[in-house]
């Protein structure tokens, strides 16, 4: 543990060993490109490319996940900026935030600053959050993203379904999206699952909010989900998060293809 948290504050800080992944997220109707998600890996010299459930904790006992949050921001921001354009929409970048970014004290300052000075407009930016972010202090963070959602930016409620979730958050929380988390998509095969996701979906859409399903990995769950109604997913079905480069080129192929492809609704 001690061993991770100083290779981390170095690969880090140091040795710019964090990178991001992108991911698709596809309208589930159509097949259009709806956004895409940036994922932070950190390319370890000795073990590999690690998923941020292998160093996130690590990252908040050291406190140095704010910087990482800011970096992963700014980051997605300018990969973002170079990617609009070619699509009959403005393409949005997803970002993954904790709560000590929440708690950061000029939060609002310091997104104005990213969205002038890599030129995206707000409406390409949603931040995702999990509803741990509002547990410790309510009433404060509402107001700030209310804020931040006055800005234009748009929020999401990641991972919904596990953990920390509560019908009592949700309804207080000012956001546009919910993000069903993958572990039922991937046991929608069970009657209960498939009942609660189906009722999660209903819920959303009753709360005027975009529902979209993580990790959708075969074609089976998609047509499940394009059942219940749900309006987005993404997952290994349809693309594997790669680096930005990678996820140009995938850019480009599906501008080539026309956008209008959706094999699952053929
Ligand atoms: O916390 P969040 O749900 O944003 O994290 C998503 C994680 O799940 C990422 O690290 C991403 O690489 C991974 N992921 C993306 N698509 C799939 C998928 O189809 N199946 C599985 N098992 N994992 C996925
Ligand atoms: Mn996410």
């Amino acid at each position: 543990r001690a061993a991770l948290e100083i290779s981390l504050r170095g690969g880090f800080l140091e040795r710019h060993e964090l990178l991001l992944h992108y991911q698709l997220q596809r309208d589930l109707r159509n097949g259009q490109i709806i956004g895409v998600e940036a994922l932070l890996r950190w390319q370890h010299p000795e073990w590999g490319l690690l998923a941020p459930d292998r160093f996130i904790e690590a990252a908040e006992r050291i406190g140095i996940i704010a910087h990482i949050d800011e970096w992963v921001l700014l980051q997605s921001c300018i990969q973002c900026k170079k990617w609009q354009g070619g699509w009959p929409h403005d393409l949005p970048v997803s970002v993954n935030c904790s709560a000590a970014l929440l708690k950061q004290p000029n939060l609002l300052g310091y997104l104005k600053q990213v969205l002038t000075q890599t030129g995206l407009s707000a409406s390409c930016l949603i931040l995702e959050f999990t509803e741990r972010v509002v547990i410790e202090d309510a009433p404060g963070t509402i107001f700030l993203l209310q804020e931040i959602r006055a800005l234009g930016i748009r929020l999401s409620i990641d991972d919904f379904g596990i953990g920390y979730s509560s019908l009592n958050y949700l309804k207080l929380l000012p956001v546009d999206q919910l993000k069903i988390d993958q572990s039922f998509v991937s046991d929608l095969g069970n009657a209960n699952t498939a009942a609660i996701t189906r009722a999660v979906i209903n819920l959303g859409h009753n709360l005027h909010l975009e529902v979209i399903a993580e990790g959708v990995e075969t074609e089976w769950q998609l047509a499940a989900l394009h059942d219940m109604g749900c309006d987005g997913g993404q997952g290994y079905y349809f693309d594997l998060p790669q680096s930005a480069e990678g996820f140009t080129g995938l850019l480009q192929q599906h501008k080539s293809l026309g956008e209008t492809t959706a094999p699952w609704l053929a």
